[in-house]
C-alpha cells in the first residue's frame, strides 16, 4: 500500500484595479510592472493535492474531468509541482483534483485563485512552509496574479527587479477596509480568444505602444495605491479606469492587433460613464477578455446591476464583495472520494 500525503486548500480569484500586463525579459515570471488587485469573497477553487508514490506522473482533474497529459494546464500544474518535489525532497507524483464554484466564462482570473490554492495545499502536502509569503511567491513563478491571490483584501505586487529569486505579493489592507462592491457584466460565454499568458507576450513583442505601457503603470499604480488607502472613491475610479485602458491601448496597438472587447464592452463603458454623470458611484475595469467588472458602492450595486443588465449584449451579472486569502481546507472539503489510504490533512508528512 502507498503512503499518500494529502492536502486541501481553497483560494478566490482577484480583480486588478492597477493592471499587472507583462513580464520583465529577465528573471522567472517576473512581472514588467506593479499590480494591485481586491481578492474577491464569494467565488472560490478548491483544489486537493495527493502525493501517492504509485503514481506514475502527475494527474490534473479540472471540475470533474481527468485532462490530458500534454495539456497547456496540466503542464503548469507539474511545473508547479516540480518545484516543491525540489524545495521538500519528495519525489512522488501527485494527484490534484480541483474545482471552481463560479463559472470560468465570468472572466474572472480563474488562473490566480487555481494556482493560489495549488501552491498552499502543495505545499502542506509536501510539508513545505504555507505562510502566505512563501505560497504567493510559489504561485508567481507560474502565474503572476496568482501571487495576489494567496492574500485577502487589498494586495499588492511590486516590479520584477533584476536578481529577484524570490517575489511575493503584500497586503495593503484587509477585506474590510472598504466595503466596495464589484458587478461583474457577462457579455460572452464561453473561453476567450487569446490566454493572458500569449497576450501579453505577443503585446510585448510587438506594440510600439508596450513600452509606454510599462512606462505609465508605476504613476497609475501610485494612484491607485494613495485612493485605496485614502478610500477616495473617485480618484480610485480614474486611476483604475486609466490603468485598464492604458493596458488594453497597448495590446490594441499589437501586429496583429489584439481586441478583446466586444460591441457590448464598449456599451457597458459608456452605461458606466453613463451612471457616472447621474451621480451614482461607479467605475469599470477590463481583463483579458471581453468582460466589465463595474465597482460600485454596496448602496448603489442593485441600481448597478439593474443598469447593467439593461445594456444590450449584457448577458448576465455576478456581484462579489472583497473576501479573504487562500486558506487551508479540511479532508474532504474537495468532495470527491479520495483514492488510496494513509490520507493525511493540513501539513501532515507521510
Ligand atoms: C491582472 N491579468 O493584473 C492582469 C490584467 C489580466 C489582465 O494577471 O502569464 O494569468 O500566468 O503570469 O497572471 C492575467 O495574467 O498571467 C492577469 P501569467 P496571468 O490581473
Amino acid at each position: 500500500m502507498s503512503v499518500v500525503s494529502r492536502a486541501t486548500a481553497i483560494a478566490h480569484p482577484n480583480i486588478a484595479l492597477a493592471k499587472y500586463w507583462g513580464k520583465r525579459a529577465y528573471g522567472h515570471n517576473l512581472p514588467a510592472v506593479p499590480s494591485l488587485s481586491v481578492t474577491l469573497a464569494g467565488m472560490a477553487t478548491t483544489t486537493e493535492v495527493a502525493f501517492d508514490a504509485s503514481l506514475e506522473r502527475d494527474e490534473l482533474h479540472l471540475g470533474g474531468a481527468a485532462l490530458p497529459e500534454g495539456a497547456e494546464a496540466t503542464r503548469r500544474v507539474a511545473g508547479l509541482l516540480d518545484r516543491v518535489r525540489a524545495a521538500s525532497g519528495r519525489r512522488e507524483r501527485a494527484r490534484v483534483v480541483s474545482r471552481n464554484d463560479f463559472p470560468t466564462a465570468a472572466g474572472l482570473a480563474s488562473s490566480a485563485s487555481a494556482f493560489a490554492a495549488l501552491a498552499l495545499a502543495a505545499s502542506a502536502a509536501a510539508g513545505l512552509p504555507t505562510a502566505p509569503a512563501q505560497v504567493s511567491d510559489l504561485a508567481r513563478k507560474t502565474s503572476v496574479s496568482a501571487a495576489r491571490s494567496a492574500f485577502g483584501g487589498f494586495v499588492e505586487l511590486r516590479a520584477g527587479r533584476p536578481g529577484d529569486e524570490a517575489l511575493a505579493a503584500t497586503p495593503l489592507a484587509p477585506e474590510d477596509h472598504w466595503p466596495l462592491a464589484v458587478v461583474i457584466a457577462v457579455t460572452r460565454e464561453g473561453p476567450k480568444d487569446v490566454g493572458s499568458s500569449d497576450g501579453m507576450r505577443h503585446t510585448a513583442a510587438t506594440s510600439p505602444y508596450f513600452p509606454a505601457w510599462v512606462d505609465a503603470a508605476p504613476a497609475l499604480f501610485e494612484e491607485v495605491r494613495a485612493a485605496v488607502l485614502a478610500r477616495d472613491f473617485a480618484a480610485l475610479g480614474a486611476a483604475a479606469e486609466a490603468s485598464a485602458l492604458r493596458m488594453h491601448a497597448s495590446s490594441i496597438a499589437a501586429a496583429p492587433a489584439l481586441l478583446y472587447w466586444t460591441g457590448a464592452t464598449v456599451e457597458v463603458l459608456a452605461a458606466v460613464r453613463r451612471l457616472r454623470g447621474e451621480g451614482t458611484p461607479a467605475f469599470f475595469t477590463i481583463d483579458a477578455g471581453p468582460h466589465v467588472k463595474v465597482f460600485t458602492t454596496p448602496e448603489a450595486q442593485g441600481a448597478v446591476e439593474r443598469a447593467l443588465l439593461a445594456v444590450p449584449g449584457v448577458l448576465r451579472t455576478i456581484s462579489a464583495v472583497p473576501g479573504g486569502g487562500a486558506r487551508l481546507a479540511p479532508a474532504g472539503a474537495i468532495g470527491t472520494p479520495s483514492a488510496s489510504g494513509g490520507a493525511a490533512d493540513g501539513s501532515a508528512g507521510a
